[in-house]
């Protein structure tokens, strides 16, 4: 029997996907309806802390120091209780070191920190795939971050979960890239990704078409990831981002999370590989537009992001680490 810590505390970074998870199979157990591979970033990321407190009614909930409904993650820790058959309530208490809910993937690096920290809490010593299965019923993009580098996540193709989850593919080290993320706005989204991507079998044309594809282009870059060859990289990231807002775009009303600056940033991009910089983007469920270069194109591709109208600001990150324990 391992020792049972009361309290327990995580840190886990974000990632962003190069090929991009949209649209579930199943809610209820979050089961994504295609695989997606990702990248771990190191400069934006989660620390958790969760202790379970004797006698304390419900689960207390802070991000950034300010308490928030805790339902969301109540029924999150209510799967790390029935493995153990406790009952007792938990207070958390998590930190971001960037903006929250603006498109910067923080439940993705949020969920991996409480499913670490949560279960250490509780006295399990999961192994990484069954950490993954679990930051999936919490964000599917949590599963991802569970790992550092370059990770897959499969959509797995059993009705339980238990193949859904994601695993390693390269460590960080083993293929330096940066990420240069141009800010175009602090607020948080209008449609949350959980509500953007629901029912897409019903309510869009293009989803089957979506689903149908997914393998090759995982295949694709799983090839272009072995091999090091970064323009199929960058090529294949462009096209599943656009292929994604595409499919957003299909919708009724259409999903449209860009605004002017994002469009502008696109096309910076676009204008810096006309030059012969060799770089790419993609972006999320939300206006930011993140750039992918490699470390000697770095400085560059963030000057020229700079000067993009409407960028706020830019930030850069080089490739993370999995998640971890603090203590
Ligand atoms: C991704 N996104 O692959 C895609 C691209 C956003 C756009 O995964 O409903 O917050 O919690 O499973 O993980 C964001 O979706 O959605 C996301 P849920 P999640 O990174």
């Amino acid at each position: 029997m391992s020792k049972r810590p009361a309290s327990s505390t995580a840190r886990a970074h974000s990632n962003i996907a190069l090929i991009k998870y949209w649209g579930k199979r199943d809610a209820a157990l979050n089961l994504p309806a295609v695989g997606s591979i990702s990248i771990t970033l190191d400069a934006l990321y989660t620390d958790t802390r969760v202790t379970f407190v004797p006698g304390m009614a419900r689960d207390k909930v802070e991000i950034g120091g300010r308490g928030v409904d805790a339902a969301r993650f109540t029924r999150f820790l209510d799967l790390i209780r029935a493995r153990t058959g406790s009952a007792q309530s938990a207070r958390v208490e998590s930190w971001n070191n960037f903006p929250t809910g603006a498109g910067l993937a923080s439940s993705a690096s949020g969920f991996a920190a409480l499913a670490l920290a949560g279960s250490r809490a509780a006295g399990l010593e999961l192994s990484p795939r069954d950490l993954s299965i679990l930051a999936r019923q919490g964000s599917g993009s949590a599963a991802r971050s569970v790992f550092g580098g370059f990770a897959q996540m499969h959509r797995g193709s059993t009705d339980d979960g238990l193949d859904a989850c994601a695993e390693p593919l390269l460590e960080a080290s083993e293929w330096p890239l940066d990420v240069v993320v141009a800010i175009t706005e602090r607020e948080a989204k209008k449609v949350d990704s959980s509500a953007g991507m629901s029912d897409l079998d019903t309510r869009s044309d293009y989803f089957d078409a979506w689903v149908s594809h997914s393998e090759d282009d995982l295949a694709g870059m799983r090839d272009a990831i072995a091999a090091r060859d970064f323009s199929t990289l960058g090529e294949l990231t462009e096209y599943s981002c656009l292929k994604m807002h595409g499919l957003m775009l299909s919708t009724r009303p259409g999903l449209l999370y860009w605004n002017a600056a994002t469009v502008a940033a696109m096309h910076a991009v676009r204008g810096l590989r006309e030059d012969g910089v060799p770089v790419y983007f993609t972006i999320d469920a939300g206006p930011q537009v993140k750039a992918l270069c490699q470390p000697a194109d770095t400085a560059r591709v963030a000057t020229a992001l700079q000067q993009v109208p409407g960028v706020l600001e830019t930030r850069t990150s080089a490739l993370g680490p999995a998640a971890h324990l603090l203590d």
